[in-house]
């Protein structure tokens, strides 16, 4: 990974944003004053009462080269998933317009990629240019990058690029082993460096242990700049995955995790994101109120369950939460 990534300051004065014993001092902290603290950086930072709305779009499904062990969508693992190709820009546009409709204010395109082949490029550059031309944000998730394919990507429009760091640099081989921490530090430099904003965020419930989630978010918080948006994804077990049987997080723990988030985060959107399904609505109220603010809409995710628009619209109206109507926090 290269230096700059390692070390970074808002003053440039090479010290970190956060140590680990920061972090972990957050984390021991009593819950209701870390929830306090929490709530208050998100007050000073934005609307407590306004909730941004994501939503996702599978663009390429299953057959994917890396051996993820979250993932269902992973050619290495048994998980009885169709494998699909590329979608036609057609079905894209109709579904980005119904997501419009259904009120996101972001459409995040996703594909089971290592990374892109450049002759898929010209197909994503118009999924990019027709989704944005419907007035929606636009995001991207397709593996690593070149830096050739993040400014084809960028100077197509591509507002924000989604790769998460998943857990902890130590952690990670136990994960995967296709591809390194550092491969995924590299894209997000790359990201950065062609001008798109950077989604970047993890997975908790792995197996992980409290340091590996805290040693994530100090990596991420210390980036140079750090991430626009932070996916908090809580794992959904997949039949036939190596983390199948993983030991769910407690869900303190979770609410803690998303706490620290917005602490160490303190001006980018927190998106509590895969595994709402399994949540109460008691659990996610809690995490807004640490500090997430943005949701994946819609009955699916990428291939998994997500509640669907007529239960979080009835959860958001009553937590008296409105949605973010266009691009930004108006
Ligand atoms: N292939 C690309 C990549 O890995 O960057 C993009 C798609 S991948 C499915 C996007 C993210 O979804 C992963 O980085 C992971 O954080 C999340 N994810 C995948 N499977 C998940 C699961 N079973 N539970 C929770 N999050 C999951
Ligand atoms: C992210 O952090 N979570 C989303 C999005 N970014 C791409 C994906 C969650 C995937 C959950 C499993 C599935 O739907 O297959
Ligand atoms: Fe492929 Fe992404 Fe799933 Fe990993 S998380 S197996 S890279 S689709």
């Amino acid at each position: 990974m290269s230096d700059s990534l390692l070390c970074a300051s808002a003053a440039d004065d090479k010290a970190p944003r956060w140590t680990r014993a920061e972090a972990e001092a957050l984390w021991l902290k009593p819950f209701n004053d870390l929830l306090f603290e929490a709530h208050t950086v998100h007050r000073r930072n934005f609307d407590p009462n306004r909730i941004q709305l994501s939503q996702l779009l599978s663009i390429k499904t299953g057959g994917c080269a890396e051996n993820c062990g979250y993932c269902g969508q992973s050619a290495h693992h048994h998980t009885g998933l169709d494998a699909t190709r590329l979608l036609d820009l057609d079905h894209v546009l109709a579904e980005a317009e119904k997501a419009k409709a259904a009120g996101a204010t972001r459409y995040c395109m996703g594909a089971a990629w290592r990374n892109p082949k450049d002759r898929d490029m010209a197909k994503l550059v118009a999924m990019v240019e027709g989704v944005k031309a419907l007035g929606l944000e636009t995001c991207m998730t397709l593996g690593m990058l070149t830096a050739t394919q993040a400014s084809t990507l960028a100077d197509a429009g591509l507002d924000y690029y989604n790769h998460n760091l998943d857990t902890s640099e130590s952690y990670y081989p136990a994960v995967v082993s296709t591809r390194t921490y550092g491969d995924r530090l590299e894209t997000l430099e790359l990201v950065r460096e062609a001008g798109m904003k950077v989604c970047a965020g993890g997975i908790v419930g792995m197996g992980e242990r409290v340091a590996d989630r805290l040693d994530m978010l100090v990596t991420l918080a210390n980036l140079p700049t750090p991430p626009e948006s932070v996916p908090i994804n809580m794992l959904i077990p997949i039949p036939g995955t190596p983390l199948a049987d993983a030991p769910p997080i407690r869900p303190f723990d979770f609410v803690r995790t998303v706490a620290l988030a917005r602490i160490m985060m303190p001006t980018s959107e927190v998106r509590l994101s895969a595994g709402r399904s399994e949540m109460s609505d008691e659990l996610q109220a809690l995490c807004f109120f640490a500090g997430a603010n943005s949701i994946f809409v819609g009955e699916v995710l990428l291939t998994a369950d997500n509640p669907g628009d007529d239960h979080d619209l009835a959860l958001l109206r009553e937590l008296g939460l409105t949605s973010v109507t266009s691009a930004g926090h108006d």
